[in-house]
């Protein structure tokens, strides 16, 4: 059989530059016994596939009352998230999600660290005082994706025509995937029903891989 992938790819991407569709629908998250979850508006929908430059970002990640606030946060390849801590005992929040690693060391009110990130993919964000203290950084290296609504609702505008892979990710949950068609004019309606009632809050490690000592010290 003759091949006819580097001509569908031509063809792809010519649609893609010329016409764009809305991807939308709605993410269900389903708790023990199938209720459903109260934080709908804490999971991120975004599309893999389409090229497309990002303008850089930035954001801010409060810590505040030993949380972080907001617990989930998405920025563009290249974007950064200010630290700022607004508690006046020490935080030193770090993460070990691989290429995106990174450790932004001890300080309290009024001090403020910044992180810029350079690979796609889900951080998980701790502080090394306070092992309850956990939240996410989701980095994408296109435009496409958007934040739930409470209501489970979500539109994506502008994505390119053509075959993509729409993903649904919730703390809980996990990801869900599914590939989709996004047309050359009008919408495109996915939706998804992630599982999140086999979720148990694990212990984690600090930022040495060790276990946090009991009893907070600050
Ligand atoms: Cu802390």
């Amino acid at each position: 059989m003759r091949s006819a992938g580097p001509l569908f790819v031509a063809v792809t991407l010519t649609a893609a530059l010329a016409a764009a569709g809305t991807l939308q629908g709605k993410v269900a998250v389903l708790e023990k016994d199938g209720r459903p979850a109260q934080d709908l508006g804490e999971a991120v929908v975004w599309v893999e596939g389409p090229k497309s430059r990002v303008r850089a970002s930035s954001a801010t990640v409060n810590m505040k009352s030993k949380a972080f606030v907001p617990r989930v946060t998405v920025v563009a390849v290249g974007g950064s998230v200010e630290f700022p801590n607004l508690d006046s005992i020490f935080h030193n929040v770090f993460s070990v999600s691989g290429e995106n690693r990174f450790d932004l060391q001890l300080y309290k009110k009024p001090k403020s660290a910044s992180k810029l990130f350079e690979h796609p993919g889900i951080v998980r964000i701790y502080c090394n005082i306070h092992p309850q203290m956990s939240g996410f950084v989701l980095v994408r290296d296109n435009p496409f994706w958007a934040r739930v609504g409470s209501d489970g609702g979500f539109s994506i505008a502008e994505v390119p025509a053509g075959t993509w892979v729409l993903k649904a990710w919730h703390e809980r949950a996990g990801e869900g995937a599914q590939t989709v068609q996004v047309q050359e004019t009008g919408a495109t309606t996915a939706s998804f029903t992630l599982d999140a009632s086999k979720f148990k809050r694990a212990p984690h490690k600090n930022k040495f891989g060790k276990d946090y000592e009991a009893g907070e010290k600050y």
